[in-house]
């Protein structure tokens, strides 16, 4: 296993584990956080024995955003010729469904690096925000465009124009939450349903997930077109023959890709 500086990665069955490690810093993300995560990400994606990626913090922050320090001096230029965040692309191409397990503050860069992930699981303790505006600067990795999808344009006017931040009932009844748990169980329930889908069929999970981001990025009837595709394609799959056979003879089904 590659050896990082700023992150713990760990596999456990078919769930492969990425954990922010900047305690110092409330886990901001600096260029050396940032690239370790994503190079674990892609490692992991590459890796058909894994079936599910969880990315978590400490119980104090998830991340509390970019790293301020690390971009306090950088010019125009600077931020377009070396931009730290060039590779986050690649963490939102993956093929593996991702779940951000939220405890504490996810800021700024945070914020956006959950919503990146499929689904966002956040202990009652997990706090939300854009606050990007009260550096003198606006959201730079997706939040201006994910979070209006995500909660709708008027609660996320209201985060990303005044800076403050929500904490996790509010983002659960707002749509960016898909659960909250105790802070104490979090990890607990995020391993039951990373295993939950990693025993499905990699392809077909794969499949859906690419039919839900098409749900983001296309217009209704393309999606729709999309989804018939994927959906047509399903019975190309052994794991379809399965999965059904299955259901009629009142046992579990046995994928064969997982
Ligand atoms: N960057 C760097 N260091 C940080 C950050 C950060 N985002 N957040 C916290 N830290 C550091 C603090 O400086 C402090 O370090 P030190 O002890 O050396 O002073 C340490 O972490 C602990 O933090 P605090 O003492 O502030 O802890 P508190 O519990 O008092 O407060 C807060 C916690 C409220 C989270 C507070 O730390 C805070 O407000 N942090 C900044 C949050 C923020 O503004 N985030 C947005 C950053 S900008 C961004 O994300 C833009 C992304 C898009 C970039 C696109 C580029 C192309």
């Amino acid at each position: 296993m590659t050896d990082y500086e700023s992150i713990l990665v760990e596999t456990t069955g078919r769930v492969g584990w990425i954990t922010l490690n900047r305690p110092e810093a409330l886990n901001a993300l600096n260029s050396t956080l940032i690239r370790e995560i994503v190079e674990a990400a892609t490692a992991f994606d590459a890796d058909p024995g894994i079936g599910a990626i969880v990315i978590t913090g400490s119980a104090k922050a998830f991340a509390a955003g970019a790293d301020i320090k690390e971009m306090a001096d950088q010019g125009y230029i600077d931020m377009y010729l070396n931009d730290p965040f060039a590779r986050w692309g690649e963490f939102g191409r993956l093929r593996t469904p991702v779940i951000a397990a939220v405890a504490g503050f996810a800021l700024g860069g945070g914020c956006e690096l959950a919503m990146m992930a499929d689904l966002i699981i956040a202990a009652d303790t997990a706090k939300f925000g854009q606050p990007e505006i009260n550096l003198g600067v606006i959201p730079g990795i997706g939040g201006t465009q994910r979070l209006p999808r995500a909660i709708g344009k008027y609660k996320a006017a209201d985060l990303i124009l005044t800076g403050r931040t929500m904490g996790a009932e509010e983002a659960e009844r707002a749509g960016l939450v898909s659960r909250i748990v105790p802070a104490d169980d979090l990890l607990t329930e995020v391993a039951a349903v990373a295993e939950t889908i990693a025993s499905k069929s990699l392809p077909v999970v794969y499949a859906a997930k690419d039919a839900l981001q098409a749900a983001q990025e296309t217009a209704l009837a393309e999606g729709l077109r999309f989804e018939k595709q994927a959906f047509t394609a399903a019975f190309g799959l052994d794991d379809q023959k399965e999965g059904m056979a299955a259901f009629r003879d009142k046992r579990p089904a046995e994928f064969t890709h997982r």
